[in-house]
């Protein structure tokens, strides 16, 4: 695939004005004198002891002892990029926002994708949500939709956000598990909150080990508002669907990953980007109409259901694409700061309550965590439009505000800066009516929380509710203690007696007929659960398609990672006629030997070594393939690693690929026995060997697969 040009847009011309370039430059102080020695301290005397006066050592280490800011407080891990947004066609029937009426625009974009409980450096691969916030810098302001992979939240309320984000943290005496939700606190939690249990059983799907981030969906979750030019609201739900469909990754998998490479996914976004496959998703809208609100047998204020997409379609409406990895990871994807309350004429909120919180948390967290309330004026986070306002000062103010007024109104500045008019596209909130008594409690609209985990659970296919019931298994057998695994059993028996029966036997605990357990009553827990169900579950919906990964695209290999196993001697011709045909359609072809430098084909032309079989692992890898050559066959066999490379990519059920000699490896692996599998291809054609790769995965083969002891 040819390497695209990098499109340059108004934000990377204005980031690039706050660029540094070494290159060619004299090192100097801060203050710019010229340094000729940066390795040795001021001292009296040549082993004498170091000088106060040494300015030069004081301010390099100053600066050095604060260079850390605080880390998020939930997704600190995370990877960013630039990139544009493109409208496919105007909806100003919906919305009057720049974004959503003008074709001919490229908003440029920047994007940070996260994992939620981990610190920054956990690894990349933990089971968890995965953060996907998108910061537009329309013309008429900045838009931040700061979303999520799954389309629904944990809590309904943000005044339970500190209590879930508590409980799935390290616990707080031994600071203990590190990016898992696999313990006690998370569940005590969660089984006493129902309201957790949809966020919950989608964290217990695939959908919490993606392959990338590439190929995961982004969802606004709360329903928003789009505003047209009469003033006119519709209901909203943004989603963004991947070019390259959703695809996740075995949970063995993530557990090796994290140990063979923790930046798996940061990597595999940034080389994407370097090598010009850029990431694309397209935007879809479900838009209900006003008078719809209450249509629905679930609250479109509760950030815990989704709406159905066989209930209300998706309409794409746009696309996005990433086409630029940061120059610096601390100046722009450390600093940059989403606040889900910046929005633009043509966007407005709603009244779901976890969203109202939101809109408070963000800003404040910005202070704490970036230091100043001037942080709207790091290079990263400025509007592409100026900016202009009566607030001054503070930390770190980065502006020369000129004249003599900083306040409204005024007659000395000439009334400056004066008040948009309506007509210059001033933002103006949507004119709701509320007519309500002020009531601290939880509408009753809200109780249903058994129906949508269940039509979850219903609408995957067999692979995905083995794994699903797997994770459970893990996840509650990861925990001490007993009561909190009954308890959860019994939750999940209220969503689906088959999952409770899966997940009661790989935990060997029954499942209770009721939940009695003395700490629980004293608590009233009960009584609370009693409440929200199971007898309110209801049925609107046999399954949802489209919340199954078995109906996303299949249909492309592009940067599909394939490891080529080969030593000395091995065939040009076979490897030369998968290489072009497999590139052609984008992916990347890896030579992994027994040792690293070069290889040497059968037709004597050296190769370079991407990787040695002792620095790499068959899961970095989306599928396999050994070209033929009887010695270099001979040299694969006599390092036992590749068996071990090839009889995980089998467990993982990956397609493997040999050319003629190649066979006498597989032969002396688990896959010998399995030659016929549909995406085991000895011989095969490329059109053959594409079609199976963009497969993804065969999960025919999982029963089989299961038995591998790799
Ligand atoms: Fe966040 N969340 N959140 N969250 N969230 C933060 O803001 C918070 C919620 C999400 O890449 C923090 O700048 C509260 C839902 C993403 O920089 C903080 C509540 C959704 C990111 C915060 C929620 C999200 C954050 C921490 C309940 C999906 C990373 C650092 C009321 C729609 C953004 C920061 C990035 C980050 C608070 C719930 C997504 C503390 C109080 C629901 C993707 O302000």
């Amino acid at each position: 695939m040819a390497k695209k040009n990098k499109t340059e847009n108004q934000k990377t011309k204005d980031l690039k004005q706050f660029e540094k370039d070494a290159t060619g430059k004299v090192m100097t102080t801060n203050q710019g004198l010229k340094v000729n020695d940066t390795n040795n301290s001021l001292k009296a005397g040549e082993r004498g002891s170091t000088l106060l006066e040494d300015f030069l050592l004081r301010e390099k280490i100053t600066r050095f002892d604060h260079e850390r800011i605080p880390e998020r407080i939930v997704h600190a891990r995370g990877s960013g990029a630039h990139g544009h947004f493109e409208l496919y066609k105007s909806i100003e029937h919906y919305s009057k926002a720049g974004i959503f009426t003008d074709t001919n625009r490229k908003t440029p974009v920047f994007v940070r994708f996260s994992t939620v409980a981990g610190s920054k450096g956990s690894p990349d691969l933990a089971r968890d949500v995965r953060g996907f916030a998108v910061k537009m810098y329309t013309e008429e302001g900045t838009w931040d939709l700061v979303g999520n992979n799954m389309p629904i939240f944990f809590i309904q309320d943000a005044m339970k956000f500190p209590d879930l984000v508590h409980s799935v943290k390290p616990e707080p005496n031994r600071e203990i598990p590190q990016a898992a939700s696999a313990h006690d606190t998370f569940y005590d939690f969660v089984s006493h909150t129902t309201e957790t249990l949809h966020n919950q059983i989608w964290a217990m799907s695939d959908r919490a080990i993606p392959r990338s981030f590439r190929m995961m969906e982004g969802f606004g979750i709360h329903t928003f508002r789009l505003i047209n030019a009469k003033d006119e609201s519709h209901f909203v739900k943004f989603h963004w669907k991947p070019k390259l469909g959703v695809h996740s990754v075995t949970w063995d998998e993530a557990v090796k990953i994290n140990g063979a490479d923790s930046d798996f996914h940061r990597r595999d976004l940034w080389d994407a980007i370097d090598s010009g496959h850029y990431p694309e998703w397209e935007l879809g809208i479900q838009v209900v109409a006003q008078e719809d609100e209450h249509k629905f047998e679930f609250d479109l204020l509760d950030p815990t259901k989704l709406i159905p997409e066989e209930m209300v379609p998706v309409e794409i409406i746009g696309k996005m694409t990433l086409n630029r990895n940061p120059e610096n990871f601390f100046a722009e994807t450390e600093q940059v700061a989403f606040l889900p309350g910046h929005i633009v004429p043509g966007i407005d909120f709603t009244n779901d309550p976890l969203l109202q919180g939101r809109l408070f948390s963000y800003r404040d967290t910005q202070l704490s965590r970036l230091g100043s309330p001037n942080f709207h004026q790091i290079p990263i986070n400025r509007p592409i439009g100026e900016a202009h306002n009566n607030q001054r000062d503070g930390h770190m103010q980065m502006d020369i505000p000129k004249g003599q007024t900083a306040y409204f109104p005024n007659t000395l500045g000439g009334g400056c800066p004066h008040l948009a008019k309506m007509a210059e596209g001033a933002f103006h909130s949507f004119e709701e009516r509320i007519d309500a008594k002020k009531i601290r409690t939880r509408s009753e609209s809200f109780s249903d929380h058994f129906s949508q985990p269940a039509l979850f659970y219903r609408s995957l296919a067999k692979w995905e509710k083995q794994h699903l019931a797997e994770a459970y298994i893990f996840e509650l057998g990861k925990c001490t203690q007993k009561h909190i695994k009954q308890r959860m059993l019994w939750l999940i028996a209220q969503i689906d007696t088959d999952l409770a029966k899966n997940v009661s036997k790989g935990l060997g605990l029954p499942i209770p007929k009721e939940i009695d357990h003395p700490i629980n009553q004293a608590i009233g827990a009960d009584a609370d659960v009693k409440k929200h169900q199971p007898p309110k579950k209801k049925n609107y919906l046999e399954s949802d398609p489209a919340l199954s990964q078995a109906n996303t695209k299949f249909d492309s290999i592009e940067t599909r990672q394939i490891a080529v196993l080969v030593a000395d001697g091995f065939s040009m011709s076979d490897f030369t006629s998968k290489k072009e045909a497999l590139e052609k359609e984008g992916a990347m072809l890896k030579l992994i030997a027994p040792h690293g430098g070069t290889v040497v084909s059968d037709d004597n032309t050296e190769h370079e070594v991407n990787a040695s079989i002792i620095t790499t692992e068959s899961v970095l890898f989306d599928a396999v393939y050994i070209p033929g050559g009887k010695k270099s066959i001979q040299g694969l066999l006599a390092e036992s690693k590749f068996k071990k490379f090839i009889n995980e990519a089998f467990k993982h059920c990956k397609t493997i690929v040999a050319d003629n000699e190649g066979e006498d490896l597989l032969d002396k692996t688990f896959v010998a026995d399995y030659k016929d599998d549909k995406a085991v291809l000895i011989n095969e054609k490329p059109a053959t060997i594409i079609r199976s790769i963009a497969k993804h995965r065969n999960w025919d083969r999982m029963d089989v697969a299961a038995q591998v002891p790799a």
